[in-house]
């Protein structure tokens, strides 16, 4: 049961074929079935779902409210006096939170929760300027300095209340708070365009917000504006303006060379993979080749020099962001919540351009790994930052003066629907193994699914297939990289279906009730690094199915820093009670290793129970 693979293989380009077609076609392979369709019923995650209403979004809601000042920041801008308390950027906190609570209506309607949304869009509707402007901290410290420095993030806070305003409208159908958006919007491209002023937003996130917009009201300005946003990078506007700090190199901004000459991911993390995310949101759109082309090299860069085995990526705390390649300390490392969550927006619009599996496997791992350690299992306590080794002294927090990965989490949570199911014109893409229900349609035709599985503790999966009328149509089930060995069935009767780009494609007339079973072989995997990655050489990783796991002192409190894996070791697995992991299902896994037992627990679960030391990478004993 023991296979040691290479994490970090070299991985060769693959260059989206985008098809022509009218400018604002949807190139797009795949579109994803919304998570508002998608109806979970897992073992694994509904936990985590009713976790997330229950206590997180609580907790955010009171420290937005009550522990901090940022709801009253909009209060106070509505009445032009007052304080600004907290950050410039921390309106984009409370859009973040707003658009969890339409992620959490949309999947479950619950009125005090609506009513608590509109009583917090009448304070932001109140707060924006007669022009569309809304920005709190300049409303209240001198609008007169508004547009004047790149990195005030007004275009990243604009683009957070879009986002927050498109999942409100889609919940509830309200438009009070699309209509400030679209206004802020208006207002943003009568300062700036091509007929207007030049300019860099210092963290993006208005690029694929505009595309939201875009697609929310067939508005082809909101598109076209995100497009010009992108290419306003790399010739140097980022220095427009009187008063710009440039405390901050080029790169740090994304900003050294245009979007589409870029091949190396530079600076901060959270800030490139939005960038990357309005790119593939343009290009999807647009058809863009050399936007296509860019993310493809991109990918690359990341993927095999720049990225941790959790998915999670930023070496350093210096910059938030990105050092050199194969730099990945294990103690230092920075691996944001955000950039985690970054790389599953990023991966999940990869997939849905090519339908090639190897970006699944990714959103896959930042999933599991880097994202879902960012919140504690009681569901009330997160980190920013996410190293792969700890010295006992790091633990999730209540809340953060900068709180961009509590409010993050608390709208990707409810959103994890999304990651599920694909479709093309005739074909069902399975990309993640999670229970749940959903209808598509295929050929026009409604086709009910349902899936039930284990995973990811197993890789038994059944789907079953609903239908008034049999169809040919085909169902494609992303193999993991991960997984060496599958076995498919199509109504108990074995099938050979080899993998092409990370799936299998089941071509068929399916008919009511026909069923699929796919059993995804999950041996315990140890994990060497590329040998280029220093600090990870003589050391190995424990991995099985798509969860990386740790030693935590807690389980192995005798000689931790000298505990060991050997060539020989033999791994067994062992169920934890969940009852004592506050009702989530977990599987521990025990290394016999020369002669001593060590206890490893999923990496996204650790920091859970008493503070100790912690690592994902353990020394190989030495011959
Ligand atoms: O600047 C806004 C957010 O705060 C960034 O995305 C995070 O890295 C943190 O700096
Ligand atoms: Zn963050």
């Amino acid at each position: 049961m023991r296979k040691v693979h290479l994490f970090l293989l070299g991985l060769s380009l693959t260059l989206f074929s985008c098809s022509g077609g009218q400018e604002t076609q949807n190139m797009k392979m795949m579109t994803p079935v919304s998570f508002a369709d998608v109806t979970i019923d897992d073992a694994f995650w509904t936990p985590r779902l009713l976790i997330h209403k229950d206590v997180t979004l609580p907790v955010c809601i009171d420290q937005i409210e009550n522990q901090t000042g940022r709801i009253r920041n909009f209060e106070n801008a509505a009445k032009g006096e007052g304080e600004h308390s907290g950050i410039y950027f921390d309106d984009s906190d409370v859009y973040k939170a707003l658009e969890g609570m339409a992620y959490s209506l949309q999947i479950e309607p619950d009125p005090e929760l609506e009513a608590k949304c509109d009583e917090w869009i009448d304070k932001f509707a109140a707060a924006q300027q007669p022009d569309g402007y809304l920005n709190t901290f300049f409303t209240l410290t001198g609008l007169e300095n508004r547009w004047d420095n790149m990195d005030k993030h007004e275009m990243y806070c604009a683009g957070h209340m879009t986002e927050a305003a498109v999942a409100y409208y889609k919940a509830t159908g309200k438009r009070k708070l699309l209509d400030v958006a679209i206004r802020f919007a208006d207002h943003m491209m009568s300062v700036f365009g091509p007929e207007g002023r030049h300019w860099v937003p210092g963290h993006e996130e208005i690029e694929l917000a505009m595309v939201k917009l875009y697609e929310v009201t067939s508005e082809k300005k909101y598109l076209d504006f995100a497009g010009w946003l992108l290419d306003q990078r790399g010739h140097g506007y980022g220095t427009y303006g009187k008063k710009i700090d440039r405390d901050w190199p080029e790169v740090y901004y994304q900003d050294e060379v245009p979007v589409r000459e870029l091949s190396r991911i530079t600076g901060h993390a959270v800030r490139s993979m939005y960038l990357y995310c309005g790119m593939a949101d343009v290009a999807a759109y647009t058809g863009d080749k050399e936007l296509t082309a860019a993310l493809d090299r991109l990918w690359d860069h990341v993927v095999n020099r720049n990225m941790y085995i959790t998915g999670g990526i930023g070496q350093s705390s210096h910059n938030e962001g990105i050092t050199e390649d194969y730099d990945l300390p294990n103690l230092t490392a920075y691996c944001e919540t955000c950039a985690s969550v970054g790389m599953v927006l990023w991966n999940w619009r990869m997939l849905q351009f090519t339908g090639d599996g190897k970006y699944g496997d990714v959103m896959e791992r930042s999933l599991y790994n880097g994202a879902l350690a960012g919140i504690s299992l009681k569901g009330d306590r997160f980190f920013y930052v996410n190293p792969l080794e700890s010295e006992g002294n790091h633990h999730r927090q209540a809340w953060y003066g900068c709180a961009c990965c509590p409010s993050q989490i608390c709208r990707f949570l409810p959103s994890v629907g999304n990651y599920v199911y694909g479709t093309s014109e005739d074909a069902l893409w399975v990309n993640l193994y999670m229970g749940s229900e959903t209808t598509v349609k295929l050929r026009g035709k409604d086709v009910r699914v349902k899936q039930e599985t284990t995973y990811p503790w197993d890789g038994y999966v059944k789907m079953t297939l609903g239908m008034d009328k049999p169809l040919k149509a085909e169902v494609r089930l992303r193999i993991p990289a991960w997984c060496k060995d599958y076995t498919v069935t199509v109504n108990g009767e074995a099938v050979t279906a080899p993998v092409r780009n990370g799936y299998v494609a089941l071509p068929k007339k399916w008919a009511d009730g026909d069923q699929v079973e796919l059993v995804l072989s999950m041996p315990v995997e140890e994990v060497t690094a590329d040998p280029r990655v220093k600090e990870d050489v003589g050391k190995r990783a424990v991995q099985r199915g798509p969860i990386v796991y740790c030693l935590e002192e807690v389980d192995n409190p005798e000689g931790f820093d000298s505990l060991r894996l050997t060539e020989d070791a033999q791994f067994g697995l062992n169920e934890l009670n969940k009852r004592q992991w506050w009702g989530h299902p977990l599987m521990e896994i025990k290394a016999h290793a020369g002669g001593k037992t060590l206890t490893f627990i999923p990496y996204f679960a650790w920091d859970n129970r008493e503070a100790g030391k912690m690592k994902v990478w353990i020394p190989l004993e030495e011959k």
